[in-house]
């Protein structure tokens, strides 16, 4: 495990965000978020929660426990416009870029519920394969409702946003690196749990309150949730200015993925492919921040 003081800020050190995440792809905001921010954001995770996308997945049912994600572009919501309004989201998500606007791509929720059976280990991946754009003003606020152990955190491994972007994760049970994409259009996933000490993985625990802030691009995995717990966590994830249209290649009929994204995120998906490749996204009607 790595030294988790190298990705350990708080908002007092925003001056050097820009720097260091453009360097390492990944920060711990500690004590980000107030009790009052806190409630707002869970606020927001829970509507989605209670109302899911009509897409929104239970993944890896036939292990016994529930596992929950859902993306949407839910920024016309008001719970998620009182949390833009109303907590230091879009002035953290400034400092990170280090220059220029914020615009809001989409949110993720997650929701692991181990009941009597323990709910698996979200399997290492990158999210930008998945979508038609790259860039690197390019974040993802993971946020969870409440403390989280190291054994249930969300890994990241240091400075793999410059590295090379694989395949996407098929989501298969039986083989975690499969591939979403044709393996000549991008390389396989390494199997990082093979083979831990090969990188430089961040486990953090963290505190309600806290953000792990990260680059779609770099390799990143959750940890498992026993049995008797939960894990309740929203990513947003938002861009700049540089984050670009760019292509991806056909994703296979009988993947996962190739229905993982709520209506919105769907009709969202299809306005960006209109625009030329190398057009910044944000032209293509996202909603602006700050
Ligand atoms: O919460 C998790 O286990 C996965 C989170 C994730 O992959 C993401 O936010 O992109």
């Amino acid at each position: 495990m790595a030294d988790a003081a190298k990705i350990r800020t708080n908002r007092g050190e925003a001056k050097d965000f820009a720097t260091r995440f453009h360097r390492d792809g990944v920060l711990l905001v500690e004590g980000a978020f107030s009790d009052r921010d806190m409630e707002l954001i869970e606020a927001a995770y829970q509507g989605n929660l209670d109302n899911p996308s009509p897409l929104a997945q239970h993944l890896y049912e036939e292990t016994g426990g529930t596992f929950i994600q859902s993306v949407e572009d839910s920024s016309g919501k008001p719970a998620f416009q009182a949390v833009f309004r109303e907590t230091p989201v879009v002035e953290i998500a400034k400092s990170v870029f280090g220059s220029g606007d914020v615009w809001y791509f989409h949110d993720q929720l997650f929701f692991k519920d181990g009941g009597v059976k323990p709910v698996r280990r979200t399997p290492w991946h990158q999210d930008t394969p998945y979508h038609p754009v790259d860039g690197s003003k390019f974040v993802v606020f993971w946020i969870p409702m409440h403390d989280i152990p190291d054994e249930s955190a969300l890994e990241v491994i240091v400075g793999t946003h410059n590295g090379t972007l694989y395949n996407g994760a098929f989501f298969d049970p039986e083989d975690d690196t499969r591939p979403v994409y044709d393996e000549a259009a991008m390389p396989r996933l390494p199997d990082v749990e093979a083979d831990r000490g090969k990188w430089d993985i961040m486990t953090c625990g963290m505190k309600r309150g806290d953000v792990l802030i990260f680059h779609p691009s770099a390799l990143h995995g959750g940890g498992a949730s026993p049995a008797g717990s939960q894990r309740r966590s929203l990513s947003l994830r938002m861009v700049g200015d540089d984050v670009v249209r760019v292509t991806r290649p056909k994703v296979a009929a009988d993947s996962p993925t190739a229905n993982n994204v709520g209506d919105d995120e769907e009709e969202l998906v299809a306005r960006l492919n209109k625009l030329p490749l190398g057009e910044p996204i944000h032209t293509g009607g996202l909603t602006r921040l700050g």
